[in-house]
């Protein structure tokens, strides 16, 4: 009696969660605005105008190589790129080699006049080699040239390195290896190329380069909490919601294609589910992430969210607030280590999820320790 109750539930949970996987959005790709791997043996004359030095490059085991003489060796993309509304992320793999190496949007604005504006990595002429510099340079109608940023970023040379320009209509920010190293506010209101520049006979190595569009969307790690409390030595899983709103449909968004994490980690969701998180008749995702896989640790404020949808890449973040980090004898009082969080709701223990791998049992993460701790005293007084 019981066994056949139980194999009841199973197939009606079976055939509830078989359903909605039929019901999921069909997977979507987004295309880059540019993309190039460098296969082949000659450099695609569709994506890329060959400024200075085309003899000097050459194409091979997927590789563009900048090499040879000490003239310039530059490229620049046929097409321009301007955010409107969304973040333009302008990305390469490349291996640099020496000074004078350099990529990023209109590289050198110095050389154009009136007013425009360039942002790129450059290695510059430096004595140690082995640093990269963050910059932004701004040129007056006057053709006085401004520098707006001018960081120094540690990096080794003779390796690959992810190096990404994140451009939204107010800020820009630089990335290696996706960590932050940074940010400013400016806005650049010209369409610009995206560029590539070796001014010596060292060689540079490029892998690949990319341009995304990123829509700008709205999650809610922890649902039901302000505070996102995250113990990052948890073994449970962590919440996030993606929000539909009046212009952006969460649903549009391939879950297959959904990571989350900090400090340049990020892993796919243990589950997924389909709810109106937020009550406001709009489905919404909910995703559940391994709290170990995701990169966050005691140092971590904010947490981002990446994914693909039909008509584009998305991201959002959201502050986290680490607990549990501080050891036990450190003589604060254990209640005082962390001020006690709003209770989350038990939440999404009674939904069906989607689960990637069947058969193993996730627990949410568990309260913080320090809220349990007030709780339990407050319960024995
Ligand atoms: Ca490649
Ligand atoms: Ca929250
Ligand atoms: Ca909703």
């Amino acid at each position: 009696m019981k066994s056949f109750k139980l194999k009841r539930l199973f197939l009606v949970s079976f055939v509830f969660i078989a359903s909605l996987t039929l019901f999921s959005p069909a997977a979507v790709q987004a295309a880059p605005l540019l993309y190039d791997d460098f296969d082949g043996t000659v450099l695609d004359s569709s994506k890329w105008n060959v400024i200075e030095g085309g003899e000097s490059i050459q194409l091979s085991d997927g590789i563009m190589t900048m090499q040879g003489d000490p003239n310039h060796k530059r490229i620049d993309s046929f097409d321009s790129f301007q955010p409107s509304g969304d973040t333009l992320f302008a990305s390469a793999r490349i291996q640099l080699g020496g000074n004078y190496q350099k990529f990023g949007f209109r590289i050198n604005a110095a050389e154009f006049s009136g007013p425009v504006c360039g942002f790129y990595f450059d290695t510059l002429e430096n004595e140690n080699g082995g640093t990269v510099t963050a910059l932004i340079r701004e040129v007056s109608d006057t053709d006085t040239v401004t520098e707006i940023l001018t960081v120094p970023i540690d990096v080794t040379w003779n390796e690959f390195h992810t190096f990404t320009i994140e451009w939204s209509p107010t800020e820009i920010a630089f990335h290696v290896d996706g960590v932050e190293k940074a940010r400013t506010s400016f806005v650049c209101d010209t369409p610009l190329t995206v560029g590539i520049w070796n001014d010596r006979p060292e060689s540079m190595l490029t892998d690949w380069v990319e341009v995304i569009n990123v829509i700008p969307v709205s999650i809610d790690i922890k649902p039901g909490s302000i505070t996102n409390s995250i113990n990052p030595r948890s073994r449970g899983v962590i919440p996030v919601a993606l929000l539909s709103t009046d212009t952006f449909d969460a649903m549009m968004v391939d879950p297959a294609t959904v990571k989350f994490g900090a400090n340049g980690i990020s892993t796919s969701p243990a589950h997924f589910a389909i709810e109106d998180i937020n009550h406001d008749g709009m489905d919404d995702y909910i995703f559940q992430f391994r709290t170990q896989q995701t990169g966050i640790d005691c140092n971590t404020e904010s947490a981002t969210l990446t994914g693909e949808a039909a008509d584009g890449f998305i991201e959002a973040s959201d502050s986290v607030r680490p607990v549990g980090c501080q050891s036990a004898n450190n003589g604060t009082p254990p209640g005082l280590q962390n001020k006690p969080d709003k209770p989350d709701p038990p939440a999404f223990e009674n939904h069906p999820v989607h689960d990637s791998k069947p058969g193993k049992d996730i627990h949410p993460e568990p309260n913080t320790p320090g809220q349990n701790k007030i709780k339990t005293e407050s319960k024995n007084k």
